[in-house]
């Protein structure tokens, strides 16, 4: 298993030279954040990209993410022109030498909280998610501020945004991305890119929005409808874990050889649809991580890993769950977790 970490490019707090001094750590996932969503990657600026990478002596494999345009996922008739721009983009990443794409198709928002900086009891911050806050979001004046949320749309646009998703359910959602999934597959064949969506975070439906990747069977039906080994998933297990009817270790190794990224971090379940973030270990939340990094070795992961979202501590400000200290201290302890239970097997 690779560790790596993520990177969110010059304008990150953190800089390449920090990411560097992590032991083990020499793979950066990395993004052209500045880039409307639907436009094309250009080879030149994911090149410009892996170079400053290199330059600081780590190496770009991993790419999250490509946001999907919303026309793909509500199957408008413009749609054509994204997924072109799509595979685009995935054959300008398999030239540049990235391996993995991770993305999501969640209508509207990508992960969502109500709090970033929920105070813990030993002086740090968590991010955390109260359900019945979120539904109380006033929309009215557009999208609240949330550094959580990729797009930012006007009042006016959001509106009509959720008007276009009221005919969309979630069997017409699954017929969309399965639409997308058949046009980009074989082109991230032939690049050499394995595809890897992200979980939806959380794993329900917000403000009345349908989501499809969020458990064992919804999860499976993607994989099963286009069955190429590129057509993959980000485990992530925060996103899962949030909700209890998941059982993460079976879930790894029901989808043994299609897991191509994966995302480690824990969280503490405060009631069926209320949750906040922890330490990486297992001892401080609901996701045992021994047994779910376990399932990967078990199963035959030799893929890349990162910390996901880490608390606030020692003082640091920044980007709201990618600090540098608390994600380097999990990095750290996955690395200890993987490094003993392969000791174990070879024991
Ligand atoms: C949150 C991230 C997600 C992820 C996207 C992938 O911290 O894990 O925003 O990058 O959903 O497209």
């Amino acid at each position: 298993m690779i560790p790596t970490f993520r990177w969110f490019g010059a304008s990150d707090p953190v800089p390449l030279a920090y990411i560097r001094q992590i032991p083990n750590v020499r793979s950066v996932v990395g993004a052209l954040f500045e880039l409307p969503v639907g436009e094309v990657w250009a080879r030149e600026r994911i090149a410009a990209l892996k170079a400053t990478i290199e330059a600081a002596g780590l190496r770009l494999d991993v790419i999250e993410s490509i946001p999907v345009h919303e026309a793909i996922k509500l199957g408008l008739p413009e749609r054509d022109r994204y997924i072109e721009a799509y595979q685009q983009s995935i054959r300008n990443l398999g030239a540049c030498g990235v391996r993995v794409l991770c993305y999501n198709f969640m209508p509207v928002f990508d992960w969502v909280r109500t709090d970033l900086a929920m105070p813990m009891p030993d002086g740090s911050t968590a991010l955390a998610y109260r359900h019945a806050d979120l539904e109380r979001l006033d929309f009215s004046q557009g999208m609240p501020d949330m550094p959580a949320w990729a797009n930012a749309y006007s009042a006016a646009q959001l509106n009509d945004i959720l008007a276009q998703y009221r005919t969309v359910d979630e069997d017409a959602l699954f017929s969309n991305f399965v639409y997308f999934l058949e046009a980009v597959v074989p082109v991230a064949e032939a690049a050499d890119v394995k595809l890897a969506v992200h979980p939806d975070d959380p794993p329900w439906s917000v403000f009345g929005l349908p989501r499809i990747v969020r458990s064992a069977e919804t999860v499976q039906r993607l994989l099963d409808a286009v069955p190429s080994p590129y057509n993959g998933v980000t485990f992530c297990t925060g996103s899962f874990g949030a909700a209890a009817s998941n059982d993460l270790p079976a879930m790894v190794r029901q989808f043994a050889g299609r897991v191509h990224f994966v995302h480690l971090r824990n969280v503490k379940r405060d009631g069926t649809h209320d949750f906040h973030e922890t330490e990486h270990p297992s001892a401080f939340g609901d996701v045992d991580m021994v047994a779910v990094v376990r399932a990967l070795l078990e199963t035959g992961f030799a893929g890349y890993y990162r910390p996901d979202h880490g608390r606030m501590i020692w003082g640091e400000t920044g980007k709201a769950g990618y600090g540098l200290y608390d994600r380097a201290l999990g990095v750290m302890y996955l690395q200890g977790v993987v490094e003993a239970l392969q000791r174990g097997a070879k024991a």
